[in-house]
């Protein structure tokens, strides 16, 4: 088995989520710098030229941090990070779509639109990416009065893969220049409770 990650918040979030369930995969490195993500012997791997991959041992291909992660979920169910009944497992769904959806969809518009990393992959639009930059605070905001209910994590009592997910937006925020607004201290709690975790090193 191989985990072909590097540079990025999605190699991030399935770092972590390893770190959290304790298992050691072999990692290869993929460097954006040398372009390694879209030779040809990487796009046989994944035809987007994204990381992060997992190759298992038989050959078989997952791509896709979240598919990744519900992969080492089944092999290595303890902690669980995907919830352990019905309702809970579909709170971590819903909260980890919300997490990419709402957050780390607008910073990383901002990150595609503004970035020289980004320049050839897309046609940027500098104003589209001052837009959504004005927008991260809001988003943040959104999420704090979520948590004004004191819940610990996002999804209720247990972390799971959404903190991960809104974690390594906070993260991918400070990037950016966009910090969590001081005042929203739910967020901010829970922003530390979470980053506060030994996994965050990975
Ligand atoms: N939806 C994919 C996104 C993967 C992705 O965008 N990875 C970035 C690094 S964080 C990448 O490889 N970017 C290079 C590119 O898109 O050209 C996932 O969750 O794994």
């Amino acid at each position: 088995m191989k985990l072909y990650q590097g540079m990025g918040p999605n190699s991030y979030r399935v770092r972590i989520f390893l770190r959290e369930k304790g298992i050691d995969v072999p990692m290869v490195e993929v460097d954006f710098a040398k372009g390694e993500h879209k030779a040809p012997v990487f796009l046989e791997l994944n035809s987007l030229g994204q990381i992060p991959v997992l190759e298992l041992d038989d050959g078989a291909i997952v791509t896709e941090s979240v598919a990744i992660c519900r992969y080492f979920e089944e092999t290595h169910p303890e902690p669980p990070l995907f919830g352990s009944d019905a309702v809970s497992r579909a709170k971590v769904e819903m909260w980890n779509r919300r997490a990419e959806l709402v957050i780390f969809g607008t910073i990383g518009n901002v990150a595609l639109h503004s970035d020289a990393l980004f320049k050839d992959r897309l046609t940027q639009f500098p104003a589209f990416a001052e837009t959504e930059r004005q927008a991260v605070p809001r988003k943040w905001a959104w999420l704090d009065q979520e948590l004004a209910d004191g819940r610990p994590f996002l999804a209720g009592e247990s972390f799971s893969v959404a903190d991960i997910t809104a974690g390594v937006c906070g993260w991918l925020s400070e990037i950016f220049g966009m910090e969590i607004p001081a005042d929203l201290k739910n967020v901010q709690r829970w922003n530390e409770r979470v980053r506060g975790r030994p996994s965050w090193n990975a």
